[in-house]
């Protein structure tokens, strides 16, 4: 399977077939049957273009003000939905890591979406990487370094890629510039479906 290096992110091209992506993008939506997609809103008032949930131990959430991680959903009060386990099998395939992830958080990008550039600072423990899953919609992902001034290289992530943040680009500043709505057809409707497996500290 192909691997690309982006300022220090491995990105597997291609790495789950038609198969596993469909069967993914059915666990999900077990997942959002569940507990369903919010629009998160910034500690600045502003609504988040991407809509969120999540399945596992924790979840990421916008909670007061502040960003961190919460045992129930915030609209439901109910505790968030296990990891899927054909999602824990991927994990537990690429991630080198010997226990299991708080967290898969679920990101859907419908028409226009996109994510500013920012870190994955809420988890409290940095030694454990980070794994993303894309599925759906291409989308022209950036990277950068430590601070978020320091240069930046993109590339764009597909349906299947799997990327692991792990090392010294656990922490850098990354962000989703845009989507090419309708560039897939894994869903019918379009979008994009990103999945993040995080180890989140107590
Ligand atoms: C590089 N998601 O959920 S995944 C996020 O496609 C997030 O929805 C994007 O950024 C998305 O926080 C990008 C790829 C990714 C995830 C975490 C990283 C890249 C990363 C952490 C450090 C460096
Ligand atoms: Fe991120």
């Amino acid at each position: 399977m192909a691997a690309l290096t982006l300022n220090g992110v491995t990105i597997h091209k291609a790495f789950l077939g038609a198969e596993a992506q469909a069967a993914l993008v059915a666990a999900v939506r077990g997942v959002i049957a569940q507990a369903p997609l919010m629009r998160p809103v910034t500690p600045w008032g502003k609504p988040m273009s991407v809509r969120m949930t999540a399945a596992g131990r924790v979840g990421w959430v916008v909670a007061q003000g502040r960003y961190g991680y919460a045992p129930a959903h915030p609209q439901t009060g109910q505790p968030w939905p296990p990891i899927p386990p054909q999602a824990l099998a991927l994990w537990r395939a690429v991630s080198g890591w010997g226990s299991d992830p708080d967290c898969m958080l679920v990101n859907w990008y419908g028409q226009g979406a996109r994510m500013g550039m920012h870190r994955d600072a809420d988890e409290g423990d940095y030694a454990a990487p980070v794994v993303s899953v894309s599925l759906g919609d291409p989308a022209l992902f950036r990277v950068g370094g430590l601070a978020r001034r320091d240069p930046t290289a993109s590339a764009t992530l597909e349906s299947g890629d799997v990327a692991i943040l792990g090392g010294a680009v656990r922490l850098a500043y990354h962000g989703i510039d845009r989507v090419r709505f309708g560039g897939a057809t894994l869903l019918p409707g379009g979008g994009r479906i990103n999945l993040t497996f995080r180890v989140v500290a107590d």
